[in-house]
């Protein structure tokens, strides 16, 4: 009975080489599989994809933290809560090379650089190119977040040669309005488009735990995963509730839940690297590796995210260890 439901599920959406589309509806009937029929399913898809003891280790630099415009309701950075951070200006290019180097030398192989913008300025253009020169030169990828990108930025980027540009839907169309007022969803698939036009490759999740249903985060996959074409990367968050800010006392995020996302993402984007992102300090180990074994295949190394706790690397050593699991080279990957 349980394999017929997942080959009821499995019929349900469109799929050819250049095209795979997906309904709410199939979707919600994969979610909703009994634990382990899920779990396997999203197993053999990871396997059939990727090596599956192999974890991607990406490492994060606030390159210029709070002061932000918007008004993310989870985050540390935004101006409209008072989450006590200390806003700062943008970080020398020189600092920035000097903090990937030590990433390279702890392990990651991509640098994923943060600013707490709206969208960057030209007057910032210089800087930013500089500084994805400069992390390339160290043999690295290089990954942006900067906010909203216009159409002349992303080729600014391309032409630097940036790798991935994060920008995350965050939840599902529906619930986007209650968490960010300061931007729409459209919004943010637009800058979705311009990086993908400009040959960036997209690095594009969101957030579980900020009170959203288990149909939302189920939208907000298949969102993704119907892009044009899916996100190369997806992160997936568990909110690190933040003190001061909006849901600093939003309801924890039933580990099973997690896990379940998880799958599905896999699922739904079976090539893509599904990063295990921000809340791993919150997470057992257990929890942990049922991700990994779900499907997870990327996570971000390191004592700090842009402004948060994050596993330090004797914890992951330790765990990696426990689990038989292995850095990903970058020349092996996907
Ligand atoms: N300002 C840029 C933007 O919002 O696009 C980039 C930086 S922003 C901090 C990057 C992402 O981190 C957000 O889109 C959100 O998904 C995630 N994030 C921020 N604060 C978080 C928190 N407290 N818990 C979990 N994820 C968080
Ligand atoms: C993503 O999805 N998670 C990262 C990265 N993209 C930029 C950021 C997590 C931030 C966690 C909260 C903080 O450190 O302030
Ligand atoms: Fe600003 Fe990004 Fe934080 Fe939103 S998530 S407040 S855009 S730094």
């Amino acid at each position: 009975m349980p394999e017929m439901l997942g080959e009821t599920a499995d019929t349900d959406h469109v799929s050819t080489d250049a095209l795979e589309t997906w309904t709410l509806l199939t979707a919600e009937k994969i979610y909703n599989l009994p634990f382990n029929d899920l779990l396997f399913r999203a197993h053999s898809i990871h396997r059939a994809n990727f090596d599956p003891n192999a974890v991607q280790m990406s490492r994060l630099l606030s390159i210029k933290t709070g002061g932000c415009a918007e008004d993310c309701g989870y985050c540390s950075q935004s101006a409209h809560y008072p989450t006590g951070l200390k806003a700062s200006k943008l970080m020398e290019v020189e600092r920035v090379i000097a903090e990937a180097q030590k990433a390279k030398e702890g392990g990651a192989t991509r640098y994923c650089m943060g600013a707490a913008w709206r969208s960057p300025k030209d007057r910032d253009m210089e800087a930013i190119v500089a500084m994805v020169r400069g992390v390339k030169a160290l043999g690295m990828e290089t990954c942006m977040t900067l906010g909203m990108l216009s159409p002349a930025h992303s080729a600014t980027l391309a032409d630097a040669g940036l790798d991935y540009y994060n920008h995350n839907i965050d939840t599902s169309e529906r619930f986007y309005s209650d968490i960010i007022t300061t931007r729409t969803f459209a919004d943010r698939l637009e800058t979705l488009s311009n990086v993908r036009e400009a040959g960036i490759k997209v690095c594009a999740g969101g957030i579980l735990g900020m009170g959203e249903t288990a149909q939302d985060r189920i939208s907000m996959l298949v969102t993704l995963a119907n892009l044009p074409s899916p996100p190369e990367s997806v992160p997936i968050n568990m909110l690190i509730p933040i003190p001061g800010s909006k849901l600093a006392d939003a309801a924890p995020v039933d580990p099973i839940d997690f896990v379940r996302t998880v799958a599905l993402a896999r699922i739904l984007m079976p090539k893509s690297h599904v990063r295990l992102s921000a809340g791993r300090t919150e997470m057992s180990d257990e929890t942990q590796a049922l991700c990994f074994f779900a499907g997870a295949n990327s996570i971000f190394i390191g004592e700090t995210l842009l402004t948060a706790d994050n596993p330090g690397e004797d914890h992951d050593a330790g765990l990696f260890r426990r689990l038989g699991l292995k850095p990903m080279e970058l020349e092996s990957r996907a």
